[in-house]
C-alpha cells in the first residue's frame, strides 16, 4: 500500500475538485475512495516581510492543503514525517475508528522521523473540521502544523460560495525567529498569547463577494491558546458550529470560538458593493479578521440553504450514567527531573492530572463507559480560565450550561468560562480509548488531559 501511494507521489500542482481548489498535494477521487499525502516537513517561510521563520509545514505550507473529504466515502491519508522529531496526526472532530486517531501510545506509536502511516477513516458526519500532530503539540502545532478538512455532505448543499478562514496567531521575534511558546506563569493562567496574528497565513486576507450572493463562511480557530468572539457587519447566520448544522440557525452578534472550535457562517452579502468585515469583537470594540470586498454580479437567486442533520446516535436519557467531571487549579511545579527543568502540573481534571507529559505511561482512563449506553457528563470548570474541553472520537450533545437547559446541539468542544457548568451527553458507541482535554495547548501539556475507555 505504502508503495503504490510512493510511486503516486506528490503532485506539487494545485487539482480542481469540482470546482473548488485543492492546494498541496493530492490525487484525484478513485473508486470513490480519496487518497493524500501529508509530507510534515521543516520549511522556512515569511511571515513579517523581510524575515524567514523556520516553520513546520504540511507540504510546505502552513496551514497545509485543506484536505476536502467526502461524507460517508472511504479516505485513506499517507502521512511522511520529515521532522526530526517523532509525530502523530489527529483528525479533530471525526468519529472514526480508535486506530486512526493519532493519539501516541493510545491509539498508535508515534511515527518516528522518516518513518509513515497510512489513516484509514471514513467520516459519517459532514461539516468543518482540521487536522493537527498530537505530539509534542505546544511546539508542532506552534511552529505552524495545523490544517482543514472538510467533508462535503454526500448530497451537496449549494452556496454560492464555499470560503473558509484558518486563524492562527504565533510567536515571533522581530527578525522573524520564534519566540517562546510558553512560559510557567501563562501556562498556569489563560495561556501565551502570539503576537502575530494571521489568517489563512496571511497578515491581512480579503475575500471578493458578489453582491446578493449567499456565502458559506467556515471559520476555524487553529490556534494554540487565543479566545475569539466572532462578528460581522454584513448580516450573517450561524448555520453549524464544529461541524455540526444547528437545529435552527441564528442571527450572528458574537459566536466565542476557543482554540480548536469551528463556527459556518451562512453570510447574506448585501446588493451595495463596498468593504465589510469579518470581526473578533472585545467588549465594545471590534477588530477586523478579514475584510470582504463586495462586487457587483450576476448570481441566480437562492433561499438560505439548510445544512441536513449528521446522525448523531439519538441519547436514551431517561436511562443515562452520569459522570462528574471537574476541572481544577493545582498550581505545583514538581521536582526539577534528571533534564534540570522543573515537570509543572497546574491543571487536574477530578484531581488528577496528566503528569508524564508523554504517552509513554498511562494512566487509568477518567471513566469506563460500556458500548451502547448514554452518559451525561457533568462538567465543571472550577478555575478563573476558559477551557474549551474537546473529546476526540465523539459527537457530543449539549444539555444544558450552568443549570440552564438549552435547545440541544452538537458538538465537540465546549468552551467552558470561569465557574461554569455544563451537561453534555453522549452515546457510548465507539469502542477504545479516547483523549478528554482542554484545547488550550498549554493547558493539556500541564496536566489538563486525561481519556475516557469504551468497552
Ligand atoms: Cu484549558
Amino acid at each position: 500500500m505504502l508503495m503504490s501511494l510512493t510511486r503516486r507521489r506528490c503532485l506539487q500542482t494545485l487539482l480542481t475538485f469540482g470546482g473548488l481548489a485543492l492546494g498541496g498535494c493530492a490525487t484525484r477521487p478513485r473508486h470513490s475512495t480519496y487518497e493524500y499525502e501529508l509530507i510534515l516537513k521543516p520549511q522556512s517561510i515569511s511571515l513579517i516581510p523581510g524575515t524567514s521563520t523556520p516553520a513546520w509545514t504540511f507540504n510546505g505550507t502552513s496551514p497545509g492543503p485543506t484536505l476536502r473529504l467526502r461524507q460517508n466515502h472511504p479516505v485513506r491519508i499517507l502521512v511522511r514525517n520529515e521532522l526530526p522529531e517523532p509525530t502523530t496526526i489527529h483528525w479533530h472532530g471525526i468519529r472514526l475508528n480508535n486506530a486512526a486517531d493519532g493519539v501516541p501510545g493510545l491509539t498508535q506509536d508515534p511515527i518516528p522521523p522518516g518513518g509513515a502511516f497510512v489513516y484509514e477513516f471514513t467520516c459519517p458526519d459532514a461539516g468543518t473540521f482540521w487536522y493537527h500532530p498530537h505530539f509534542n503539540s505546544l511546539e508542532q502545532l506552534g511552529r505552524g502544523l495545523v490544517g482543514l478538512l472538510i467533508v462535503e455532505e454526500e448530497n451537496p448543499v449549494f452556496f454560492h460560495q464555499d470560503l473558509s478562514l484558518a486563524l492562527k496567531d504565533w510567536h515571533l521575534n522581530a527578525d522573524g525567529s520564534f519566540a517562546p511558546f510558553t512560559s510557567h506563569r501563562a501556562a498556569a493562567r489563560a495561556g501565551t498569547l502570539g503576537n502575530h496574528p494571521t489568517v489563512n497565513g496571511k497578515t491581512s486576507e480579503r475575500l471578493t463577494l458578489t453582491a446578493g450572493s449567499v456565502v458559506r463562511l467556515r471559520i476555524a480557530n487553529m490556534d494554540n491558546t487565543r479566545v475569539f468572539n466572532i462578528g460581522a457587519d454584513l448580516p450573517a447566520m450561524v448555520i453549524a458550529v464544529e461541524g455540526n448544522p444547528l437545529p435552527r440557525p441564528i442571527p450572528l452578534e458574537s459566536h466565542p470560538l476557543g482554540a480548536g472550535m469551528r463556527v459556518d457562517l451562512a453570510l447574506q452579502v448585501p446588493q451595495t458593493p463596498g468593504v465589510y468585515q469579518i470581526l473578533d469583537r472585545k467588549g465594545r470594540f471590534a477588530f477586523s479578521l478579514c475584510e470582504l470586498e463586495v462586487v457587483p454580479g450576476q448570481v441566480p437567486p437562492l433561499p438560505m440553504p439548510s445544512l441536513p442533520p449528521n446522525p448523531v446516535p439519538a441519547l436514551d436519557l431517561a436511562n443515562a450514567e452520569r459522570i462528574p467531571l471537574s476541572f481544577e487549579w493545582a498550581g505545583a511545579l514538581s521536582p526539577v527531573g534528571e533534564d534540570g527543568k522543573a515537570d509543572p502540573v497546574f491543571w487536574t481534571i477530578n484531581k488528577r492530572a496528566w503528569a508524564e507529559h508523554n504517552h509513554q505511561h498511562l494512566p487509568d482512563p477518567l471513566a469506563t463507559l460500556r458500548m451502547g449506553r448514554t452518559y451525561i457528563f457533568e462538567l465543571y470548570n472550577a478555575t478563573p480560565h476558559p477551557h474549551p474541553i474537546h473529546l476526540h472520537g465523539f459527537t457530543f450533545t449539549v444539555l444544558s450550561v450552568n443549570q440552564q437547559m438549552l435547545e440541544p446541539y452538537h458538538t465537540d468542544t465546549i468552551l467552558l468560562g470561569k465557574n461554569q457548568r455544563a451537561e453534555v451527553a453522549i452515546v457510548a458507541d465507539n469502542p477504545g480509548d479516547w483523549m478528554f482535554h482542554c484545547h488550550v495547548i498549554e493547558h493539556l501539556e500541564t496536566g489538563l488531559m486525561g481519556y475516557i475507555r469504551v468497552t
